[in-house]
């Protein structure tokens, strides 16, 4: 076969091989169903492999009553999966066959409550516990970034205090607004107050943009945060800041956190609080690389807001961001310690 869609075969296994994508050498890539990376279900795997024979479950939540700015992130689900139809079976950055090795499926969308901001949180937090119960790890697609927290939740019940690797260009850890204490601007404070945080080893990644004050920043760091800012990627380069985040987290439960908006408005238009001066995708898939062997626990992907988009840029960024997840979680799942393959020796600085 000359198609670039093979895989090697899982070891020592013939009947419960994962069941990866849809075979695009019989139905072409833009058609098919509209799973993420053209992944089957989770219910075809489980009626062909068995119950808990899934590894990743990918779950959308379309919520978005959290948002202070621009609306819109409850169709974010629905279009990181049609922007992630061109995710081929071999990633060649890292040398990682990410749907071969682990078995992946797409648990469809969520249903919470679009009125009710309380009710939302709850059924988010007894879904994660839901999908989690068989040792399944979670791949989230929001929804703005107001479903962190009962994720968080439900991770620290099982992991104990969780180190949040957050990606944002927002600290996400304000108070209230409008009195209001559940928003996407306050997860982080939440989850701190809630003692689901290892108050030394969370940090942000592509902080940037105006704040309301000093205060902000101080009120931060209180909360667990260590800050890796966006102009840290030009001024000090991927490398200090893949060291500076392997050396925070440790070997502690990450849980990793994305809001597309780390990316710059010409990276990823498509969100509801854009700043302007933020990274770029490559340098946000290459940090992702380089959190190969840690000790990942789950991971969202927050904040696409479609109708700002266009030339689906942000929600092929988006769809990119799930593929490099779900590569780090196969080559952990495989042994590895640090990132492989041909981006490795530029990842990681050498010792002195
Ligand atoms: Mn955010």
């Amino acid at each position: 076969m000359t198609h670039a869609d093979t895989a090697p075969a899982a070891a020592g296994s013939n009947a419960s091989a994962p069941i990866g994508q849809q075979d695009c050498t019989q139905v072409p890539r833009f058609a098919g169903p509209p799973t993420f990376g053209l992944l089957p279900r989770i219910d075809q795997v489980e009626a062909e492999r068995g119950p808990g024979s899934v590894d990743v479950k990918i779950l959308g939540v379309p919520y978005d009553a959290g948002v202070s700015y621009r609306s819109g992130a409850r169709f974010g689900p629905a279009h990181v999966r049609a922007s992630s139809r061109l995710l081929r079976p071999y990633n060649q950055a890292t040398d990682v066959f990410p749907f071969a090795t682990q078995q992946v499926a797409d648990c469809g969308d969520l249903g919470v409550n679009p009125f009710n901001i309380d009710e939302a949180i709850a059924t988010i937090e007894k879904a994660a516990d839901d999908l989690r119960a068989d040792g399944a790890k979670l791949l989230t697609i929001g929804g703005d970034h107001t479903i962190a927290l009962p994720m968080l939740r439900s991770l620290a019940r099982d992991h104990g205090k969780i180190a949040v690797l957050h990606f944002d260009a927002h600290l996400d850890t304000w108070d209230t607004y409008f009195g209001a204490p559940y928003t996407h601007g306050t997860p982080f404070r939440r989850a701190s107050e809630e003692g689901l945080l290892d108050l030394e080893r969370c940090m942000h990644i592509g902080i940037r943009g105006p704040l309301y004050g000093k205060q902000d920043l101080e009120d931060d760091a209180v909360l667990g945060f260590q800050i890796v800012r966006s102009d840290d990627y030009q001024f000090k380069g991927i490398a200090h800041v893949i060291e500076k985040m392997r050396t925070r987290l440790g070997d502690a439960p990450v849980y990793v956190s994305v809001d597309i908006d780390v990316l710059d408005p010409a990276h990823a238009p498509g969100t509801g609080t854009p700043e302007a001066g933020g990274v770029t995708s490559r340098e946000l898939l290459n940090s992702i690389r380089g959190l190969t062997g840690l000790n990942i626990v789950g991971a969202e992907i927050v904040e696409v807001a479609p109708a700002y988009d266009h030339a689906e840029l942000t929600g092929l960024a988006a769809a990119q961001v799930g593929y490099e997840i779900l590569s780090v979680l196969a080559a952990n799942q495989a042994g590895a310690t640090a990132p492989a393959g041909p981006v490795a020796s530029d990842l990681i600085p050498k010792a002195e």
